[in-house]
């Protein structure tokens, strides 16, 4: 019925989990479920949380200055609705810390690049026309796994598609340690739980839905109204089959998964739970449903959103006084890299 959750600590690093999102978007139903929603979970439950709207990820595409700072104050506003609170929870934007680029910087010089090539986001993202990508691209997962380590975090929230890129992180943790002859970087364990751990598009069961897939129609974005939400789940792909009485009968069925997936995660059921309940049920019946819980779910936290995103000076000061508490987590670990690496630190 409800996720599993406990925290354990595979070494001897104090549980504290870090995970961030990237302001390359408005963020998504997948955004929500996948992460936002299970990021106010761990801290309810009193772990230590750092969490970070990742602006120096989301530049490596383009973003218009404009539109990156409002998107980062809005993914700011989405974590606060989601549950995420900024006094019990540290939330900063990434650039203002910059123990993230200078760790990012020695673990370009700890990663291969074989380890790079075999990341699977560079190459989906990248496309066919690889050569015109940015070089932070291609860097991105040692930037993440500075991210993770400047704060030795022990766990990570994140969904399914981040799972190579923890892995990544790891390794490099690992190999940091090797070469250096220290135990310095925990071993990280990614947390990949719940109903929701990785949201489709609405208008393909093959893809995750996106903040940059190109089409609106195929993600429920945090902002959109209830009629915006309802009208999306009406025209969702499916197909015309009713609901089978087991999960075994979703193993074609992308889409028809999909939105069990989705009704399940919001619901606080398993997915089984929800097939056994609407078993031989049509989407003529089962959509309305599942647009209704989505309206319930989501409609609070938009309307709160929108609150606070009439307030845009109070969210920068939330993610200034974030960015504080952040560095004075990160600088310790990091002057002691710089030790550890035989960097001379004498400026006073
Ligand atoms: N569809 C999804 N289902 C479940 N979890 C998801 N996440 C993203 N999409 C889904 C989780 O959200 C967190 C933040 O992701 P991100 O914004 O840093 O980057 P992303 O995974 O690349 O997300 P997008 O929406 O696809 O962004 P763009 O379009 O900019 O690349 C992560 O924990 C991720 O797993």
């Amino acid at each position: 019925m409800s996720e599993p959750s406990a925290v354990q600590t595979p070494q001897a690093f104090p549980p504290r989990i870090f995970s961030g999102i990237q302001p390359s978007g408005g963020l998504t139903l997948g955004n929500y479920l996948g992460a936002l929603k299970r990021f106010a979970q761990k801290q309810d439950e009193g772990i230590e949380t750092i969490y970070c709207l990742v602006d120096m990820h989301a530049i490596t595409v383009w973003q218009d200055p404009a539109k990156l700072r409002q998107q980062t104050r809005e993914g700011a506003a989405a974590f606060i609705a989601s549950g995420v609170d900024p006094a019990r929870s540290v939330l900063f934007n990434q650039s203002q810390v910059s123990a993230h680029a200078e760790l990012a910087w020695i673990f370009n010089c700890v990663a291969r690049l074989g380890w790079m090539n075999r990341m699977t986001q560079f190459k989906d993202k990248a496309g066919k026309n690889a050569e015109a990508a940015s070089l932070g691209l291609y860097a991105y997962p040692a930037l993440m796994a500075a991210d993770i380590m400047a704060y030795h975090a022990t766990h990570v929230p994140v969904g399914e598609d981040q799972k190579q890129h923890l892995e990544l992180t790891r390794d490099i943790a690992a190999k940091f340690n090797h070469d250096y002859g220290v135990e310095f970087f925990p071993i990280v364990e990614p947390l990949i739980e719940g109903a929701a751990t990785r949201v489709m598009s609405l208008r393909d069961g093959t893809r995750k839905m996106s903040k940059s897939d190109p089409s609106d129609q195929s993600r429920i974005n945090l902002t959109d109204d209830a009629d915006a939400i309802a009208a999306k789940i009406r025209k969702a792909k499916t197909d015309a089959e009713p609901l089978p009485e087991t999960l075994d009968g979703l193993k074609d069925r992308a889409e028809a998964r999909n939105l069990v997936n989705i009704y399940a995660a919001l619901a606080g059921m398993t997915a089984a739970e929800v097939v056994a309940e609407n078993a031989g049920a049509l989407f003529g019946t089962f959509k309305p449903k599942l647009a209704d819980l989505a309206v319930s779910v989501m409609a609070p936290i938009t309307t709160q959103m929108n609150r606070l995103m009439q307030d845009p000076a109070e969210i920068d000061r939330i993610l200034g006084a974030g960015a504080d508490r952040a560095e004075a987590i990160a600088r310790p670990i990091l002057d002691r890299v710089y030790d550890i690496t035989g960097m001379i630190r004498s400026r006073r």
